[in-house]
Formats: structure tokens, sequence, C-alpha cells
């Protein structure tokens, strides 16, 4: 192999030369210097390789944000192990549908998840081990008893990193191969382009499980050798603390919306900061305008997902205007296009297609869906409609796939659908999202009963409690006695959208 393309090796060499930098400065004060992340997560990279787990193996993590969770993922990735997060939200029926697609060598968990997921990973021959958000569990202590190793595995720009699961319109979750040079490339371009500089801080309060948090934040920090002020979640009072020492903040649009409604938020208050940063979901003008009001800040608003990273972002030194994302980041090539993948007229709405070396290698085991999406000329068709200005700057104008985005995180309604659909005492359902003021939209269910059982809203909750992630579940269950449908049979959601818009308005 010609060049070490690990991700690691990238990310190492630009820690401070100053290696006792903070990295993360934990919420009780605790700090975490660069030196510490690098020996610790060599040290675990080693057991990684000790326990059997080779390169390309995949290593399942469902456990909370934590110091020691970003030195697993690091670890994963010195060992050349692939690494997979899953929302700590997710319950047993949905990881086990993971574990038995992926076929980890490792599963990691919280120790309260350990008996319910043990035999799910001994079903797959995985191993199990266990860490719980205050750095306790099987895996630590295996970890701190291992030699210290500078073991970083070479990789191939082409070799996998990591795996995502993106859940899919059908209801069935793909796995989206994020190679080392995604991950890379796309971190590489995010540093530059938003003009990271010395001295920068950053207010970590994303979950460590998604594109987000885990790539976004994480590598451009890491990249500029920045401290991290570490929260395991986003508290507004937390944030607001520790805006005075902080230089940028990245976020949903829910964190802004939240941190407006604390009357500290001020110019004074985010004096120190540089830039503000939304995305995952789309970011409201009048959220913009309110921040930009209040603060003097103009939030800086970029797209991306799960198997492309950030595809575009509003710039850093010119323009950034709301309800738009803004261009396509450098490297990235796309157009907005017809169902036959022509490109349509500037201004004129279609589906985004993209390529460019942050476009992933495709969904784990499953060829053909890959196919489907990418077009013969190796455009990704991302599934989202916008429009472009004769200037090249995209807007988000809507969704050709089927999805919910609740606070963030992205729900597929079929997969609610098909659990509804199989309460006794329902003939069918659907599953739309409707405006909500905090979460952006609200999963909401519209059902058919049969008639056969005095089904109630607070049965059908009650009936996918156990089995779904609290975000996906949802907010409210109205009952009617048909669902519109057009002429082709298909069921008209946004008729439902505008039924329920009012919902949970105020
Ligand atoms: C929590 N709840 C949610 C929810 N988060 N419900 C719907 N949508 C969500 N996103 C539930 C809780 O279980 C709780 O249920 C109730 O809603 C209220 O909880 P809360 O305490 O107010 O929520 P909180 O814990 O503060 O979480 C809200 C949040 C969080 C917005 C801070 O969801 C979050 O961090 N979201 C970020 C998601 C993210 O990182 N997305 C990036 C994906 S990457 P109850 O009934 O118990 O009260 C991607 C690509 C890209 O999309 O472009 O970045
Ligand atoms: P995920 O699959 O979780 O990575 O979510 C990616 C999806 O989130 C995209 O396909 C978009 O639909 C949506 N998304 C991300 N950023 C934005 C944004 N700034 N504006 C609108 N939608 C966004």
């Amino acid at each position: 192999m010609s060049e070490d393309a690990n991700l690691y090796t990238l990310l190492h060499s630009r820690f401070p030369a100053n290696s006792s930098t903070t990295c993360l400065e934990l919420a009780d004060g605790t700090l975490i210097s660069y030196a510490d992340v690098d020996a610790r997560s060599g040290r675990m990279a080693g057991l990684l390789e000790s326990v059997g787990v080779v390169p390309g193996d995949r290593v399942l993590v469902q456990v909370g944000k934590s110091p020691e969770a970003v030195v697993l993922y690091l670890a994963c990735l010195r060992a050349g192990a692939v690494f997979l997060p899953l929302n700590t939200a997710y319950t047993a029926r949905e990881v086990e549908y993971f574990i038995n697609d992926a076929e980890p060598r490792l599963v990691v968990c919280d120790p309260t998840a350990e008996a319910q997921l043990a035999p799910l990973a001994q079903a797959v021959d995985a191993m199990l081990l266990t860490l719980d958000t205050a750095g306790g569990g099987t895996l630590p202590i295996l970890a701190s008893e291992a030699p210290a190793s500078d073991l970083v595995v070479p990789r191939a720009a082409d070799d996998l990193a990591a795996i995502l699961y993106t859940s899919g319109t059908t209801g069935r979750s793909k796995g989206a191969m994020l190679t080392h040079d995604n991950l890379a490339s796309n971190a590489l371009v995010l540093h530059a382009y938003w003009g990271w500089r010395e001295g920068d801080v950053l207010i970590h309060a994303l979950p460590i499980f998604h594109v987000h948090g885990l790539f976004v934040a994480l590598h451009t920090a890491l990249l500029n050798g920045s401290t991290m002020l570490w929260l395991d979640k986003f508290d507004a009072g937390a944030i607001i603390a520790r805006l005075p020492r902080a230089t940028v903040l990245m976020g949903v649009p829910t964190f802004y919306v939240r941190l407006l409604e604390d009357p500290r938020l001020d110019q004074e208050l985010v004096a120190n900061m540089r830039l503000f940063v939304a995305g995952s979901a789309p970011l409201l003008e009048e959220t913009f305008n309110a921040f930009t009001e209040r603060t003097g800040h103009r939030i800086l608003e970029r797209y991306g997902m799960t198997e492309a990273g950030m595809i575009t972002s509003n710039p850093y030194g010119g323009e950034r205007i709301a309800g738009t994302v803004g261009f396509f980041l450098p490297g990235v090539n796309g157009r907005v296009a017809d169902d036959d993948g022509n490109e349509v007229p500037r201004g004129e709405p279609g589906v985004l297609e993209i390529r460019g070396p942050n476009v992933f290698k495709g969904y784990w085991r499953m060829p053909e869906k890959t196919a489907e999406e990418f077009r013969s000329d190796g455009h990704f068709v991302t599934g989202d409609v916008a429009t472009m200005a004769e200037d090249g700057r995209i807007s988000i104008v809507g969704r050709a796939k089927d999805l919910v985005i609740s606070g963030g995180y992205n729900v597929y309604p079929k997969e609610i659908e098909l659990l509804i659909d199989a309460i006794p005492g329902v003939r069918e359902s659907a599953v739309v999202g409707v405006p909500h003021p905090d979460f952006g939209e609200a999963v909401t269910a519209v059902v058919v009963p049969d008639g056969s059982t005095g089904l109630d809203e607070a049965g059908v909750q009650a009936a996918l409690a156990g089995d779904l992630a609290k975000f996906k579940q949802p907010k409210r269950v109205f009952f009617v006695d048909e669902l519109p449908r057009n002429t082709m049979g298909k069921v008209q959601k946004n008729q439902l959208r505008d039924a329920y818009a009012e919902t949970f308005a105020g």
C-alpha cells in the first residue's frame, strides 16, 4: 500500500503539537488531553485486535455519549474495524435487525442492555462487551489492562470506516457503507470551508451515533486540534453557560429554537462566537431571523445526509440566505434533475443528484438497492427535492422520499405503518409529519379501525411502545373511517398533512 488512508492517521497528524492541549472538556470539568485520546484509543485498538477483531470486521456500538465512546470510535478506525453506531433510543427489537444484518464481530452496549442483547449477539457469533456513560463496563476494564499500543492499521482510501444505518421507504433499514476517504475528504472540505482557525472551541452537544455529531462536529474539531466543550446531550442552560468561552456551535434546528426560548441569549453572551451551524432538518426562516435579531449572528445552514456526509453549505464569507442550503461544497458536483436524471432549468424543482468523494460506497449487502439509487453516470439520487438558482445556490423544497424529520432524527413512515397495521383492530394506517414548534415535524398517525375492538389513541401508543424508539412513536394518533386516496388508490398524504397541520400549533 503506497500511502496510508486510515482516517485516524489524518486526524492524528493534525493533533496539536502540544499534546497536553485539552481535547474534551467534560461537563464536570474533567479535562481529557489529545495525548490521552491518542493513548487510550491506541490501547483500545490493541485490545480490539487481541480479542480477534480483524480489519473489515463490524463493531456494532449502542452506548450513551461519553469520552470512552469517542475513544472506541477512534480505536475502531485504528484497528481497521468498521464502526457501526446505533441510536441509543432503539429498542432490542430494532437492534436485532442490525445485528443480524451486519453480523458484527463485536457488540458493545450499555450494561443495562446486556441481558437483552447477549442472546442476539450470540446468535451471530459476536462477542459482547459493555460500556456505560461513566466509563465503566467490561470494555474499559479490559482496555485498562491492555498494553500501550500505537497501532494504526494501514487502510486504502476505499476501505470501509463505518456503516451507518438509514431507514428505507420500504420500512427496511439500509447500512450506508462509508469509506475512510468519504469521511476524510468531507472533513477536510468542511474544515477549510467553515474557516476553522487556531483557538477555535466547539460546543459539542449532538449525539454521536449520526453523521452530524460523529463526523461533522467531531472530525472538524479534531482536524483543528480544538478543544470540545463536551455535553452528553442538548441542554440549553449548559450551552448558555459555555457560549462565552466557545467559538463554534453545531446543532439541529431544535437547538436554535430552544436557545431562543432562553432570555439570556443575547449579543453579549455570544461575543466570542464565530460560527453557528444548523442542519439535518430545515431551519425555518423565522428561526434564522429571530436568531439574527437577538445575537447578530446569521446561522450557517448546510445540507447533508448519511450516504454523503455534507453536500452543500451556505458560504462562510459570503451571504447566508435563510431557506437556502447554499452551494455544492468543493469537490461535490450535482444537478437538479427530472425523473430520468436530466437536469431541469434553473429555478425549477427536481430531485437533487450528486457525485463526489463524499458519496458512499453503497448499501451493505444490498447491491440491487444500491444500483437503484445511482444513475448510470455515477450520480447518487438523494430523494430530496431542490431548486438551483442561477448562481448555483440550492434550496431544499421538498422530499421525494416519504420521510419525517423530527428534531433532526429521520423517521420513515412505512416502518411505523407496518407496526400499526399489525395491531389487532386496525384496518390500515398512514403516518405523516406535521409541523411542530419544537421538533420541526412531529410523527402523527392516522388510523382506520376495523371495528372489531375498541381501539383508542392510548391503545395504539401502548402497542408500539416496546417495539419502537421513542422518537419514532406517534405524538398523536387520529382515527378516521377511510384514508384519502387518489384515483390510483395511493394514499394522499398531503391531504392528511393539511388536515392535521394545526395539531401542535402554539
Ligand atoms: C427526544 N424525543 C423526541 C426527539 N428527541 N421525539 C421526537 N423527535 C426527537 N428528535 C422524545 C423524548 O424521548 C421524550 O419523550 C420527548 O420526546 C421529549 O424529550 P426532550 O427531553 O425534550 O428531548 P431531548 O432529549 O431534549 O432531545 C431533543 C433533541 C434531540 C432535539 C435535543 O432529539 C437531539 O439531540 N436531536 C439531534 C438529532 C441528530 O443529531 N440528528 C442528526 C442526524 S445526521 P417522553 O415521552 O419521554 O417525554 C443527519 C445528516 C445531516 O441528519 O445532515 O446532519
Ligand atoms: P439522514 O438520512 O438522517 O442523514 O438525513 C438526511 C436528510 O435530512 C436529507 O436527505 C434531507 O432530507 C434532510 N436534511 C439534512 N439537512 C437539511 C437541511 N439543511 N434542510 C433540509 N433538509 C435537510
